[in-house]
């Protein structure tokens, strides 16, 4: 009988042959041109710009969208994608995740034709990059109570406001930005050079460090009525968007933590200790085998998740379940894979302390592990515990 691949259940055999090629294309994008740059990147603090019209001509950003020169791949695909660039770096797919869910699907879904037409060819191609305004300083998990606000006026809409912690905001040339009015939460779209709009880096960071993030400031923008996504009517248009980006991180986590279980193994068989390969110690093997199974689970849930959402019947709450599950396990796995490794763990040189690094900040954006503990109580008694 064959050995069993890190696949454990060989759900690779049930995507369909054109999900395999957009999956095999990805992974070898990502192996050879991403990879070779990625620890320059993260030492430095920066993202690899000179990849985004890359991407773009591989179909990988908006890929899960119709038209506007979009993949529109399916949603296994859209995962795949998902997952083989996290397996890169979780930098590079939250880069993919922020411009195809956070910013052209609701250009897509609220935006007027002259918007999409404006917007999603240039993002799909890479020609433009867009960032996200949801969270605030004050209002992170709660983004109900946001302070931004936009004031109607006879020119238009005066913005007024900040966001923080924004993936991609010092290189956007378009943002998202969620914003009160006297009518409910409405989405905008703020060029980059409106006057009053400033988007400084957030230095410092100890994780996702191959990722640009940084505020955005409004100080009396002046914005005309073409700039607000008509198609907006409160927080759910903003809550659907982050529904699209977790269903891919989901995927996206398991190939961070793919990627770790793959060096832990190596790193085992090879490493000499009390004159055996660690690979042949029980307490190792357990720690191979938690991963691995694991890492199965969290690949048969996220296969299930992506019938759902072909079927069109994914639930919110089942996304929740799937985000946070997922990342956990891959959190876990890349703890393991780092502790496997001792001291040569903790370098750059190798991979499970990066994706471990990284992960902390996938467990706490896109709604923390904790909040979506909380939607699957609300889910399961019908009772919100979030206040
Ligand atoms: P709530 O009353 O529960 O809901 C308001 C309306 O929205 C609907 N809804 C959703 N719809 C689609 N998808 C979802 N995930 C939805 N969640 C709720 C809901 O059915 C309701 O609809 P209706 O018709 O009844 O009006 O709203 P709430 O204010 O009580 O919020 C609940 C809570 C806490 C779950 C929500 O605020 C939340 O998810 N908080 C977490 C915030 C968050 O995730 N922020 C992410 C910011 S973006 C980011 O992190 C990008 S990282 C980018 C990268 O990858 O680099
Ligand atoms: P808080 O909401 O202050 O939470 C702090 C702690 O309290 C957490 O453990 C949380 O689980 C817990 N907590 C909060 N409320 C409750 C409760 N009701 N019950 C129990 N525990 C609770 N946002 C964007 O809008 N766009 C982006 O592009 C974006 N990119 C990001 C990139 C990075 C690298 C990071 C780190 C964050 C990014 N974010 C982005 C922000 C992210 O979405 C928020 O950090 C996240 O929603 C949590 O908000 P907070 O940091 O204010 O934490």
């Amino acid at each position: 009988m064959e050995p069993l691949p890190a696949d454990f259940f060989r759900i690779e055999d049930t995507f369909a042959p054109e999900d395999v090629l957009v999956q095999s294309t990805t992974r070898r994008f990502v192996r050879e041109e991403f990879l070779p740059r990625v620890q320059e990147c993260y030492e430095a603090g920066t993202f690899p710009l000179e990849l985004v019209r890359r991407m773009g001509d591989l179909g990988l950003l908006g890929s899960q969208l119709e038209g506007y020169g979009c993949a529109g791949v399916s949603s296994t695909a859209y995962g795949l994608i998902m997952k083989e660039l996290e397996r890169g770096d979780s930098g590079l797919r939250s880069f993919a995740s922020v411009q195809g869910a956070l910013v052209m699907y609701p250009i897509h879904s609220f935006g007027s034709d002259a918007q999409k037409n404006a917007w999603l060819p240039r993002l799909a191609s890479g020609h433009a990059v867009g960032c996200f305004g949801l969270t605030e300083p004050d209002f992170g998990s709660n983004p109900a109570g946001m302070k931004t606000f936009a004031t109607r006026t006879a020119e238009g809409w005066v913005l007024n406001g900040s966001k923080t912690w924004i993936t991609n905001a010092p290189i956007a040339d378009v943002a998202v930005v969620w914003a009160k009015t006297d009518e409910g939460i409405r989405g905008f779209l703020v060029e980059r050079g409106t006057p009053g709009f400033s988007t400084p880096e957030i230095k410092h960071k100890l994780s996702l460090r191959a990722s640009l993030t940084g505020s955005l400031y409004f100080d009396n923008c002046l914005l005309p009525d073409a700039n607000r996504l008509p198609g907006t009517s409160g927080l759910k248009n903003a809550l659907m968007c982050l529904s699209q980006a977790r269903y891919g991180i989901a995927w996206g986590a398991l190939g961070a933590a793919e990627d770790c279980l793959d060096e832990a193994l190596g790193y085992a068989k090879n490493r000499i200790m009390f004159d055996k390969p660690l690979a042949g110690f029980q307490l190792v093997q357990a720690k191979l085998a938690h991963m691995a199974t694991q890492l199965a689970l969290g690949h048969l849930c996220a296969a299930r998740l992506a019938a759902l959402k072909d079927a069109g019947t994914l639930h919110p709450a089942q996304i929740s379940m799937a985000k946070q599950n997922n990342v956990k396990i891959a959190l876990e796995t890349a703890r393991t894979a780092r502790d496997i490794l001792g001291a040569n763990g903790i370098s750059l040189e190798h991979r499970a302390m990066r994706h471990s690094c990284n992960l902390e900040s996938v467990s706490t954006y896109e709604g923390t592990n904790d909040i979506h503990v909380l939607v699957v109580g609300q889910q399961l008694t019908g009772l919100a515990a979030f206040q």
